[in-house]
């Protein structure tokens, strides 16, 4: 049995997690599976019935996105997107935390409205979150370097969060409050999407997702 990715492919933390098996050359198969499923085998694996998780080769499990990472960091040491000094590694660990914890979550408030045709959210909640995100924004870029990766000169597990993630924050916030946030706290995302994008990896992400979103497109 190959290692199977279950999720999909419009998903960040999927794709954070396909990014990471890409870069390492790890043999994987992609099962769609949905959000919020009840199938049993589903809830076994993820008890919240998020995705991704992953079917290892044996059959058993594994859910949350930077915990499936650092499995397939361990596993599949080569190539490294880990540096080998502890502190380093932990700093990287820090900044993908950052991004998924401080930016994505908060900014996951807003989808609903942004990207899925719900109504609104109140005037009270769309400040807080504004509020939120703009102080986050900043202490992010007390950390992230961009030098050109966001950890430094190497491609790292903070990437494959960035890389998904940020995006999504970018659009999430000029949807809902007619401003990138991002960029209006001071970050240039295109460098670094379009340094990421030329990866083979973040190609076929970006490819996947594309044609997963056309198809969702064409299904509605
Ligand atoms: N902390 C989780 C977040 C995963 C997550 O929120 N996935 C979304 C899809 S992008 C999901 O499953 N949403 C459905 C839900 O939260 O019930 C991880 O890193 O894997």
């Amino acid at each position: 049995m190959t290692l199977a990715l279950h999720g999909f492919a419009v998903s960040n933390y999927y794709n954070k997690v396909k990014l990471a098996l890409l870069e390492k050359g790890v043999p994987f198969e992609e099962v769609y599976t949905a959000t919020g499923s009840t199938d049993p085998a589903v809830r076994a694996a993820s008890p919240l019935a998020k995705i991704p998780f992953v079917r290892l080769e044996d059959g058993r499990t594994l859910c949350e996105s930077s915990v499936i990472v650092e499995w397939i960091e361990a596993t599949h040491p080569q190539p490294a997107l880990l540096p080998a000094d502890a502190y380093e590694a932990a700093k990287v660990r820090e900044l993908a935390t950052f991004v998924d914890w401080h930016l994505e979550m908060t900014a996951r408030q807003l989808y609903g409205m942004a990207f899925f045709g719900q109504p609104a959210l109140s005037e009270s909640n769309l400040a807080r979150i504004r509020r939120d995100l703009e102080s986050r924004i900043q202490a992010f870029r007390q950390l992230a370097r961009f030098s050109p990766y966001i950890a430094g000169e190497a491609f790292t597990l903070a990437d494959c969060a960035a890389w998904v993630s940020l995006p999504l924050v970018s659009m999430a916030t000029k949807a809902a409050y007619g401003e990138d946030l991002l960029a209006a706290g001071g970050l240039d995302l295109k460098p670094y999407m379009a340094l990421v994008g030329s990866r083979p990896s973040a190609q076929k992400v970006a490819a996947d997702r594309k044609a997963a979103s056309a198809a969702a497109a064409k299904k509605a």
